[in-house]
């Protein structure tokens, strides 16, 4: 009884709390009447970035007084900035206008998260000079995996019409140390370059300049012939050129400080310098010279693999860029997605990383959860993207991460920089999911200093987004932190991949066949299930992609025994019976993960209906909604994935573990309906 009533009183409190449709995200700063004591002493004191960053301060600041100075000698810091006070007086320095905002808002994250701020002495230096979203919205604003609804972008109201998302949009980037975006989809539309749109482009980047966000833009490479009417696009075509020179002066007229170009050429149908028997280093160059005299770079993708189905694929893109390197003008970087196939749940990390010496390189994450549950399924990623950013390549011996190789600290890089595929749209909570918000936020932090743990980025973020409750706090970071390694578990453990229905990337579909579909679209091409195990052999006796690595790692991932057990059926085709370090069969850990993944998700829904009553209830009851799908889903995962494969290993599962509660035959009839999800 005792019981009952506590949970009425709290399930009434939570009621009690103001609704919020999470469209505040992170910065629900408090509301205050008294004005904050903010001046500026610049010589240009009144630069819009500065006028931001005394605004915010001046309405949300509750402390001392702060000054905002502009000190060119201190350009050392790139765009970040030293915070100095005591408990009278606080200075925010910056060589640039724009680190001032930073600064600003570092004031009031450390406000809001309730940090002491009567001794600060901060100096913060970016990781990367461009710290990227890329957004894969088309024109017709679809999103090519987007799970937040359409785009943000209302091109047909543009230029005329700004709608006030653009500039909160710009408000919450500028927050985490986001300074960049493309907001057109890397799977181009000719059209984004033609006048009309170049106008409504200049007027969304017109909206980001005070907050320091520039704007670049996915170019087809085929805009010559599409949009300008010439016989080819053939980047030794001198009219070709010229054309891009063209275009290019044309948009900087337009948008002075625009960054540069964002390519996928010859990769999943785009067009690209292949066309006319041209390499990539001949394509990407040919748009490097023309944004070179602006100061633009050329992000190049790396995301290529063989039209017709060839060598491994996780093998082609190092195979087709490793002999280009050194190749390539300064202002172009090649951007290498995380893992070298395609934004699995756990990939490896790319072998081009380390392997390109002469040639910029900078990562490619994916904040949008093609892969991991859209945004039905909560999991924060921050330690998907440290577990990337930390990999030791040893290229250069060890200690050759690839975060020390992309910020230019093992190479000389005239710019370094690093990208996240946006997870961003038009719904109320941006995202889809309240916590998908957190794998914005934990890109962007992390894209300004990857030292950060993923334990203080979730601390912040919770503090910021929910309550500093610490009965929620800690029970909500314990969940976020372990809700990426449970995805994997539940999804693809111990280095299984791309298992994922035809049709969508959402659900399993480890048997799927497709008469006629290229093999490396297909599930079996990488699980390889028979009778003796499962497993795709990358050793030197199968495709060999282990050669890719730097000594020791193509011995140890080449080596069954030392693989790292996450990746072990990534590297090698393993018998059911192996058995793995805790002495147990590979088959029955292969079950203990799935259970595992299962279970974990189970008591995420215990969690959060425990400590629910400290958020307003129209966000409990949207992640308790989101949680109970998650778990229903962990569960036809686990049951699809192993009764399809005991059909191979014909071994039990544990009898120890929770039974499966479906039939694989009628699991097979699942077909999502998610035509543009795919
Ligand atoms: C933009 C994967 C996705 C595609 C995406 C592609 C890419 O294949 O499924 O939707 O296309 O990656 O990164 O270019």
């Amino acid at each position: 009884m005792k019981q009952l009533i506590f949970s009425t009183f709290l399930f009434l409190f939570s009621l009690s709390l103001i609704a919020e449709d999470g469209s505040r995200l992170w910065l629900r700063f408090s509301e205050t009447n008294a004005q904050a004591n903010v001046t500026v002493s610049s010589r240009n004191n009144r630069h819009a970035s500065t006028d931001v960053a005394r605004q915010e301060l001046t309405d949300h600041w509750q402390g001392q007084p702060i000054e905002l100075r502009i000190d060119r000698r201190l350009n050392h810091l790139k765009d970040g900035y030293q915070i100095k006070g005591n408990r009278d007086r606080i200075t925010v320095s910056a060589a640039q206008e724009v680190g001032l905002l930073y600064g600003a808002y570092h004031l009031l994250r450390l406000q809001e998260t309730g940090a002491d701020i009567s001794n600060l002495d901060v100096t913060e230096i970016p990781s990367f000079d461009v710290r990227i979203l890329n957004h894969w919205d088309n024109l017709n604003r679809t999103i090519e995996r987007g799970y937040a609804g359409h785009s943000l972008w209302l091109w047909n109201e543009l230029p005329h019409t700004l709608s006030p998302r653009y500039q909160e949009y710009a408000r919450a980037n500028a927050s985490i140390g986001i300074n960049a975006t493309v907001i057109n989809s890397v799977n181009a539309n000719p059209r984004i370059l033609t006048d009309e749109y170049l106008e409504k482009v200049k007027a969304l980047a017109d909206v980001f300049r005070p907050y320091g966000v520039r704007m670049y833009l996915s170019v087809n490479f085929a805009s010559p012939s599409v949009i300008g009417g010439l016989e080819n696009s053939d980047p030794h075509n001198p009219d070709v050129q010229r054309w891009w020179k063209n275009k290019v002066n044309d948009i900087y007229k337009l948008i002075p400080d625009f960054g540069g170009f964002l390519v996928k050429a010859n990769s999943e149908g785009q067009p690209g310098p292949h066309d006319y028997g041209r390499n990539h280093a001949d394509g990407a160059n040919m748009l490097a010279d023309a944004l070179q005299p602006h100061n633009g770079i050329v992000m190049w993708r790396a995301f290529v693999y063989e039209p017709e189905w060839g060598e491994d694929r996780a093998s082609q893109a190092y195979n087709e860029f490793v002999p280009l390197d050194g190749e390539f003008r300064d202002n172009v970087i090649i951007q290498i997605k995380n893992g070298p196939i395609d934004f699995q749940p756990r990939e490896p990390f790319s072998p081009l990383f380390g392997a390109l010496r002469k040639t910029a390189g900078m990562l490619e994450f994916q904040i949008t959860q093609e892969y991991l549950g859209f945004s039905y399924h909560l999991v924060f990623l921050a330690p998907q993207f440290k577990e990337a950013l930390d990999s030791d390549t040893f290229s250069d011996g060890e200690g050759s991460t690839i975060a020390k190789i992309t910020d230019g600290t093992l190479r000389e890089q005239k710019v370094t920089a690093i990208a996240g595929v946006a997870n961003i749209g038009e719904d109320a909570n941006w995202c889809g999911h309240h916590f998908a918000q957190s794998n914005w936020y934990a890109f962007g932090r992390l894209a300004w200093n990857y030292n950060l743990s993923s334990e203080q980025i979730a601390d912040e973020w919770i503090r910021m987004t929910f309550t500093d409750e610490p009965n929620f706090l800690e029970p909500v970071k314990d969940m976020m932190l372990t809700s990426w390694e449970t995805a994997v578990n539940y999804m693809m453990p111990m280095g299984i991949h791309h298992i994922f229905a035809w049709n969508h990337h959402y659900g399993p579909e480890p048997w799927c066949y497709i008469p006629g579909a290229r093999p490396d679209w297909l599930p079996r091409y990488y699980h390889n299930a028979d009778t003796i195990g499962m497993g795709f052999d990358r050793t030197v006796t199968g495709s060999n992609n282990v050669a890719q690595y730097f000594p020791p790692l193509n011995e140890i991932f080449g080596n069954v025994n030392t693989v790292p057990e996450k990746f072990l059926l990534w590297f090698h085709h393993v018998p059911w019976d192996f058995k793995m370090k805790n002495g147990e069969t590979m088959w029955d850990n292969l079950c203990y993960h799935y259970n595992e993944g299962m279970m974990q998700v189970r008591d995420y829904q215990k969690v959060w209906d425990r400590v629910g009553h400290y958020v307003d209830y129209e966000r409990f009851r949207h992640v308790q909604s989101r949680l109970r799908t998650q778990s229903r889903d962990a569960i036809w995962w686990r049951d699809a994935v192993l009764l399809y494969f005991q059909t191979y290993s014909r071994r039990p599962i544990p009898f120890h573990l929770e039974r499966p509660m479906n039939d694989l035959e009628d699991l097979k009839k699942i077909k999502l309906d998610w035509k543009h999800h795919n």
